[in-house]
């Protein structure tokens, strides 16, 4: 221990984070300011990972909850060389690898994308549930740490409610935050808004709370040790800080403490730039110089790093020996490789609801993916994720050998702890609930699809025909606005998610076949609550007519020179069945069918292969219980949607059907009025 190499290297990273914000004339330096010494202790003396093999699965991991402290990390690890001076210099700038907001780059200790605030922490908890669930299987060896950064604002956030109660009630002993309490948020100082005891309702949780000065690293060592130490309960360090810790004025007096150190260099403040940096020891002329003794300081933690992987690594080599079979096992999770599955040996019973199909899926899917955690927000026997659940059991605090997460209703702490499952690795992350409340998770939603992560959603109750539940819980413009997601593209070029609602049982398969097997995107099923009759087979199998809904669509039904084509996904390809039973047989009007269960994926096809199951050249009808613009897309200009433009009514759902005319003999009226006009 040496006070002084570790005050000067604080003072490097507030000096580093500082310059950074101030180069790009944006940012936020006065959090990092005061966080640098918890950053600094925990590096240097806790942090355990390999320095040459960053992504080592047996890692410790930080997740960083207040995105805007990015510098925060930049600073920390480009100390320990993982970023270069001129990425500090183009922090925020077009291509630099140190963007405004941390954006998950594991190679160099980004663990998650964090900028929403709340989200950061939850996506720890995640990961810190991945952790205990992997122990629980290959041993206690098995021992890495999660830590989590949060400030206020992450406190105040309605997800840390989610967050705190789950890891209490699981004792996530793995799991440890630091809490930069600085009494300073954006607009406004912390008793503005708030005067809650903390360290209380974290305590009330089952959290191990303690409360130390942020700034004085014997403290911050011991509440480590203490935490590292701790077997039953997560534990909240809250670190008392000072907000742009180290700024001076012009006249060389204290600047600290302020809300305008919060978002802006600065030298756009009371503080002085110039004088700042020379406060803490910096270069003015090269401000993004590491000081020549804590360059030689952080290049001996890193060797130390690497030799404690190396001994670790040891240890797990002689785990392995002594333990191949299981050995294996963990190999295979941590590939993100399924097993053999046979979705053709799953029979489905008649005319079942596509939430049914699926729970008889997730039956089948227990007994053979043994690294699956499914999740619910208290609604496992109406999503169906029962079927899974009775194959296994909940994860409990003590006893992680179960694989099912009862999340309680908290719909957005469950998606955000399942981007953490995914981000950890080794795990397939499944949550559920009903399609409405997708609303409640979708800033979790946009993360896992920016972080490019395979969490597969599953949402029931799709439509309307929720039926005397009432208008607050029918979905109607929630599949257009996962539409949307379709086609804002990730950084890697691709459709950032994939939207599935499949027309019948055997699509419900196929639908559950595609999110496995997609792992660079997240996954929506978006299913049924009512029974739905079987598609037609035209040749015998209708599973193997169903799997070309890997194409995004298909005809379902086809004749020559059809006088117009059909278009639907989910309950409604059904219906349009039906309807086309009565064109056919009443008005001679010969139909075509479509069954487009991603119209994002179908767009990626060849044109031929998209004119060959929607041709130009004919009228197109679609039938959607969602907003009309979900097929507007697929039908074109001259064609029409018969939709829902409106919230749902209070009604059973036979009569909400009739009302609203979603019957094959109303839509068969549609249709023939539209032929009309064409
Ligand atoms: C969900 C969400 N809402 C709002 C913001 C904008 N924002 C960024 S930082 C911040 C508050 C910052 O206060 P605090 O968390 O205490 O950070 P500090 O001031 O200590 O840096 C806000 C409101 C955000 N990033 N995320």
């Amino acid at each position: 221990m040496n006070k002084k190499i570790d005050n000067k290297s604080a003072d490097n990273i507030r000096a580093l984070a500082v310059a950074m914000v101030e180069k790009a004339n944006s940012g936020h330096p006065g959090g990092p300011m005061g966080g640098a010494d918890f950053m600094h202790i925990l590096y240097a003396e806790f942090f355990n990972y390999d320095p040459s093999d960053m992504t080592w699965p047996f890692r410790d991991r930080f997740f960083m909850d207040a995105g805007h402290l990015s510098t925060l990390m930049y600073a920390q690890y480009y100390l320990l060389g993982n970023y270069e001076k001129e990425d500090l210099a183009n922090f925020r700038q077009w291509g630099s690898i140190t963007p405004g907001h941390p954006e998950v780059d594991v190679k160099r200790g980004i663990e998650n994308t964090s900028g929403p605030l709340g989200q950061g922490h939850t996506m720890g908890v995640g990961a810190a549930i991945a952790a205990k669930f992997l122990q629980a299987r290959f041993g206690d060896w098995m021992n890495h740490k999660i830590y989590g950064f949060i400030s206020d604002g992450g406190i105040q956030e309605e997800i840390s409610q989610g967050a705190g109660r789950i890891a209490g009630h699981l004792g996530l002993s793995n799991f440890i935050m630091f809490f930069d309490s600085n009494d300073i948020q954006l607009s406004t100082s912390t008793d503005e808004v708030t005067s809650e005891d903390t360290a209380k309702k974290y305590e009330a949780w089952g959290w191990n709370v303690v409360t130390i000065d942020g700034h004085n690293h014997d403290a911050i060592r011991k509440a480590l040790t203490d935490a590292n130490n701790e077997m039953e309960k997560p534990t909240l360090i809250i670190g008392r800080t000072i907000m742009g810790k180290g700024a001076v004025a012009t006249d060389g007096s204290k600047f600290e403490g302020h809300c305008e150190l919060h978002g802006q260099p600065i030298g756009h403040t009371g503080a002085d730039y110039e004088k700042t940096l020379l406060n803490l020891g910096a270069n003015f002329e090269n401000p993004f110089d590491i000081f020549g003794d804590v360059s030689d300081f952080y290049k001996n933690i890193k060797k130390e790093k690497i030799a404690g992987a190396a001994r670790q690594k040891a240890n797990i080599v002689t785990w392995r020996k002594n333990n191949s079979e299981l050995a294996n096992k963990l190999d295979f999770f941590l590939s993100g490789k399924l097993p053999e599955l046979d979705f053709s040996s799953i029979v489905h019973k008649e005319g079942l609801a596509t939430r049914a199909a699926s729970s008889a899926i997730l039956s089948y899917l227990a007994d053979h993916v043994d690294n699956m955690i499914v999740s619910s927000a208290d609604l496992s026997n109406s999503d169906k994720t029962d079927g899974f659940l009775k194959k296994t059991q909940a994860l409990k605090k003590g006893d992680f050998s179960g694989s099912f997460l009862q999340a309680g209703v908290a719909e957005l702490t469950m998606a955000c702890m399942a981007n953490g499952l995914a981000l950890h690795g080794g795990i397939i992350p499944v949550v559920a609930t009903f399609f409405v409340f997708s609303d409640y998770m979708k800033p979790a939603i946009r993360l896992s699809a920016i972080q490019e992560l395979p969490v597969i959603y599953v949402w029931t109750h799709d439509a309307f025909r929720v039926g005397e539940d009432g208008p607050t819980h029918q979905p109607v413009e929630q599949e257009a606005q996962l539409r949307l997601l379709e086609k804002l593209r990730n950084h890697s070029g691709k459709n950032s998610f994939l939207a599935l609602r499949p027309a019948d049982s055997a699509e419900t398969s196929v639908a559950w076949k595609m999110a496995l097997e997609n792992n660079s995107t997240p996954t929506g099923l978006i299913l049924s609550r009512q029974g739905i009759k079987d598609l037609p087979a035209s040749n015998g199998s209708r599973y193997q007519e169903a799997l070309a809904s890997d194409k995004g669509g298909y005809l379902i039904k086809a004749v020559d020179n059809p006088d117009v084509v059909l278009i639907a996904n989910g309950s409604e390809v059904a219906t349009l069945l039906a309807a086309a039973e009565i064109l056919m047989s009443k008005n001679n009007v010969k139909v075509n069918i479509v069954s487009i269960i991603s119209e994002g994926l179908f767009r990626l096809q060849s044109k031929e292969y998209q004119n060959s199951v929607i041709p130009q050249d004919k009228p197109k009808f679609g039938l959607t219980a969602g907003l009309p613009v979900n097929l507007e897309g697929l039908v074109g200009d001259k064609g029409l949607v018969f939709g829902l433009g409106h919230f749902g009514y209070s009604a059973p759902a036979t009569v909400l059907d009739e009302e609203l005319g979603f019957t094959g003999e109303k839509v068969s009226k549609e249709i023939l009025e539209f032929l009309k006009t064409v």
